[in-house]
């Protein structure tokens, strides 16, 4: 198969789930996307992150074109076989993470020019050059060069931006040209303000992507007002097409999107507090840190079937993770993705079978009653 197609299946209120065919496997929507940033989702073999129940990873243009550049990877046959992941990648695009990351930003219309976190050295990226790093890694889901401006902004600086990020839409567009068997994704800008996320969405419309994401939420106004801009805006993109909200979340923003009709989530939250020691279970975060746990021979979550909650007692983990063993942000981090994926399961069956609201009480029900 050459071509790509999203499929949606069933709807729940504004819940959906569906499917999106690659050349490379299948990602069953809603889907979350464990991050590996640099070629490697931290402290997991691969084999394991598809064993969580992953059908895509995310990948990143900015750190992968600093170390160990596209070029090389590309020489080496592309991400994929470097990695040793042969289902699908996502890559974002680079832009995010330079305003997050480098040194000495410029912007400019045609680009961004920065020094790099890890050695200083000069780099430029612009809509083409992104579009050509994606390319380079062998990216199946490639996405648009964008800005993204930290919250809270004025209105005028959010419309200017979320401008410029549609004429590099634009450009990343034809950059991109036609590519059989990869998605190009459009990402919508307007910060919270709707008229000019319906401004981005219309833009956006107007130039054609095989999906949509929504960007610039998460980054430092507060899930109610997240919550508040995914009442409109995803309605505001196709409905035919996958919408991905970048960068999140918390399992509870997860669930939140997805009901407001997100197909497609990202975030380094569980991979990443895997590695501090924090866990997520169905009854909430649990810090396993904490020194009630030295002396308990229960697992983690008596009802998950991850290695580290079949094989290992909470006492284990807190030593593992006192003692700095490796093996700790091994565990944690199966757990943990073990856990989105089996949330992301779960919704995906509820919406099927209409029952999304009632998924969505027992989920916040469970919680509440918190870890005992
Ligand atoms: N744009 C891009 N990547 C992103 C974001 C965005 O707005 C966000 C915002 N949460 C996370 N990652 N290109
Ligand atoms: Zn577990």
């Amino acid at each position: 198969m050459t071509k790509t197609s999203f499929t949606l299946q069933a709807t729940d209120g504004l819940a959906r789930t569906g499917r999106i065919d690659t050349p490379r496997g299948t990602i069953r929507t809603p889907a979350f996307m464990p991050v590996g940033t640099a070629a490697t989702v931290k402290a997991m073999m691969p084999e394991s992150v598809a064993a969580t129940g992953a059908d895509i990873l995310l990948g990143n243009t900015y750190h992968l074109m600093l170390r160990p550049t596209a070029e090389r990877i590309d020489r080496l046959g592309g991400l994929h076989r470097f990695m040793n992941w042969d289902k699908p990648i996502l890559t974002d695009s680079g832009g995010f993470q330079v305003m997050s990351l480098a040194d000495l930003r410029k912007l400019t219309e045609k680009g961004v020019t920065f020094k790099s976190h890890i050695d200083g050295s000069k780099h430029e990226l612009t809509p083409e050059r992104s579009m050509d790093i994606q390319r380079l890694l062998g990216s199946d889901i490639v996405m648009c060069f964008d800005e993204c401006p930290a919250l809270p902004a004025d209105r005028d600086r959010i419309a200017e931006s979320m401008r410029l990020s549609m004429r590099w839409a634009q450009r990343s567009r034809d950059a991109f040209g036609d590519r059989p068997g990869y998605m190009l994704f459009g990402i919508q800008q307007g910060g919270l303000e709707e008229d000019l996320r319906a401004e981005s969405a219309e833009a956006l419309r107007a130039i054609g992507f095989d999906g949509y994401a929504v960007g610039g939420l998460a980054v430092g106004e507060g899930q109610e007002a997240m919550f508040g801009c995914l009442e409109y805006a995803p309605g505001q993109l196709p409905e035919d097409k996958p919408r991905y909200l970048m960068g999140v979340g918390k399992p509870d923003d997860i669930v939140g999107a997805v009901k407001r009709g997100i197909d497609m989530m990202d975030c380094v939250l569980p991979s990443r507090s895997g590695r501090t020691g924090q866990a997520w279970t169905r009854r909430g975060q649990v810090n396993i840190k904490n020194a009630r746990h030295q002396d308990d021979p229960r697992p983690l979550d008596e009802d998950c079937t991850c290695p580290a909650c079949r094989n290992y007692s909470r006492a284990y983990l807190h030593h593992v993770f006192r003692a700095q063993e490796m093996i700790s942000g091994m565990l944690l981090t199966w757990h943990n993705l073990h856990y989105y994926q089996e949330l992301m399961q779960g919704m995906r069956e509820a919406i099927a079978a209409g029952q999304f609201a009632a998924f969505e009480a027992d989920f916040h029900a469970l919680r509440a009653e918190g870890d005992i």
